[in-house]
């Protein structure tokens, strides 16, 4: 009871005193309420609302991120950059055997192969006829060889050299028959291909080969003076072994 008495007498003080009256109510609001700042009270607290709540409190410390959301995905990005070449690999299979193509237009190439065929036979008649002109103008056709004279004298190795020029090779006989066509056609004396240059003595023909047929003029060979390794036909179409730096005519062996 002691604390009526008290509170009664505070009533009375606080007609007397307004500013002692709000202390007091002050405490006895806070007597029954939640504990707050001396301040708020004073500010906020009145006979009437002390029982009401109060306002929003300050905004509270910023929270964690949160986790990611599951939103759509992005666009697909450009491709990029083409990676080294690879190692080349092992060759295919082959592939199968294709289908025969169409028959080709031959006829153009009959035409050209009659041509040429016409052509052929026309100089094959013709050379005939240069063979046989040459043949009568030279007198003599001897088998298969033509022996041909340009008339001019001159040593051995140019002898042979100039028939080498033209496909062909100085007038070697190899029987009677052909030692009288060069006669013919010499009506001089002139080489022969026969020479016994490697081995004195021992004439060979200059195409290779031992000599197989001769026509040696009485007591030659001899050798004579410093050496004798060429052979000559005398007009006569007897043999004689002569020096080879000596001119004589040229009379060149072509084959038929
Ligand atoms: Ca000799
Ligand atoms: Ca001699």
């Amino acid at each position: 009871m002691g604390t009526a008495s008290t509170l009664r007498t505070s009533v009375r003080s606080m007609f007397l005193r307004p500013s002692l009256a709000v202390f007091l109510l002050c405490v006895v609001t806070a007597s029954c309420s939640a504990p707050q700042n001396c301040e708020d009270v004073q500010k906020t607290c009145s006979v009437i609302a002390c029982n009401t709540p109060g306002r929003d409190g300050r905004d509270g410390p910023k929270g964690e991120k949160g986790e990611p959301g599951e939103g759509l995905r992005g666009l697909q990005g450009p491709p990029g950059k083409l990676g080294p070449p690879g190692i080349q690999g092992p060759p295919g299979i082959p592939g199968p055997k294709g289908p025969k193509g169409d028959q080709g237009d031959c006829s153009a190439v009959e035409a050209t192969l009659a041509r040429l065929e016409q052509e052929m036979r026309s100089l094959k008649s013709e050379l005939d006829r240069v063979k046989n002109l040459q043949s009568f103008s030279l007198g003599k056709k001897n088998g298969k060889k033509w022996y041909v004279t340009n008339r001019e004298k001159m040593p051995f190795v140019q002898a042979k050299s100039l028939c080498a020029q033209h496909q062909a090779t100085i007038a070697t006989p190899k029987n009677a028959e052909e030692n009288q066509a060069i006669q013919n056609v010499a009506n001089d004396s002139a080489f022969l291909g026969i020479t016994d240059m490697q081995t004195e003595g021992q004439f060979m023909y200059v195409t290779g080969g031992r000599i197989t047929y001769s026509n040696w003029k009485t007591n030659e060979p001899n050798n004579h003076g410093s050496g004798e390794d060429c052979v000559i036909l005398l007009k006569e179409g007897i043999w004689n072994d002569v020096s080879c730096s000596s001119s004589y005519l040229v009379v060149c062996e072509f084959p038929a």
